[in-house]
């Protein structure tokens, strides 16, 4: 099986300071919480931005100075940037990172319902971010809220829109998505195309539990804030880092190896670092 690529998705759009008070906002503490993650075993960190008063913010100034300073802070991490953004914002404000050239962005495969909300992702929309990114250089995640997502991403493919090599993650349990149950990621797994890479990143009490399955069937795993605030029932996590630390032991009890920033690079086929 090859070696095990865990992603930490630091802040997300939705959740703020008051659900957890360990929520990395700014530039400095998002880029703290990459170092923390990258040093418990993280070799990709999922970024997204925030205003000073902690809205969420597509704005490449942001993104910028949360890239430099993790790099300045010496962090070796495979750095994916949001196109997401969150519910509501224009196509122009979700793809502008993808300009600054991060090695990885997420692109989502098809529109979902999002607790109460709509997260619009138009055919024409997600075409024209992934010419984007193939413009910039930058390797796409291919977000799957729900299974016929899938076959819009075979067809991106077979388009010549999306390379191959994508990786597809799985984000299971959004209240409108598919639920966060075994059986379900078993589904997935089963409907996608012959030797795709794919990690999950359950929501909530999914996490803990789909992100051990992904370690036994040779997915990979995605943890943080973004997707969940606690630790266990009813106790929050102290830092992104602690989630991550906890892959990484049930990856060494299971006999996976954990893969480094740049073994990750090797795998997904993004140019080494050092
Ligand atoms: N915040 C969600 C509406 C992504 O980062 O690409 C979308 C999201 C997906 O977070
Ligand atoms: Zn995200």
């Amino acid at each position: 099986m090859e070696k095990l690529i865990i992603t930490c998705a630091l802040t997300g759009a939705e959740v703020t300071k008051h659900d957890n008070p360990n929520l990395p906002v700014t530039p400095e503490e998002i880029a703290k919480a990459a170092m923390e993650a990258r040093q418990a075993g993280a070799s990709v960190v999922h970024l997204h931005a925030r205003r000073e008063d902690g809205a969420p913010t597509q704005d490449m100034g942001v993104y910028a100075e949360i890239m430099r300073r993790i790099r300045e802070s010496g962090n070796d991490v495979i750095l994916q940037v949001s196109t997401g953004g969150a519910v509501g914002m224009t196509p122009d404000e979700r793809i502008q990172p993808v300009a600054l050239r991060p090695e990885m962005a997420t692109l989502t495969m098809g529109s979902v319902n999002f607790g109460n909300d709509v997260f619009l992702n138009p055919p024409a929309m997600v075409e024209q971010f992934a010419r984007t990114m193939r413009d910039y250089d930058v390797l796409p995640e291919l977000e799957i809220f729900d299974a016929g997502m899938i076959t819009n991403a075979t067809r991106l493919i077979k388009k010549g829109l999306v390379p191959e090599r994508a990786p597809f993650d799985f984000v299971m349990g959004v209240p409108g998505g598919i639920p966060g149950t075994p059986r379900d990621l078993l589904f997935l797994v089963e409907s996608l195309p012959p030797g795709a890479r794919w990690s999950v990143a359950g929501v909530g009490r999914a996490q803990l539990p789909l992100a051990t399955m992904a370690i036994v069937l040779g997915g990979h795993v995605r943890v943080g804030f973004e997707d969940n605030i606690y630790y266990q029932k009813g106790v929050l996590a102290e830092s992104n880092a602690q989630l991550v630390a906890r892959i990484v032991r049930l990856a060494n009890e299971l006999g996976r190896e954990v893969a480094t920033p740049d073994e990750a690079r090797e795998m997904l086929g993004i140019p080494a670092k050092s």
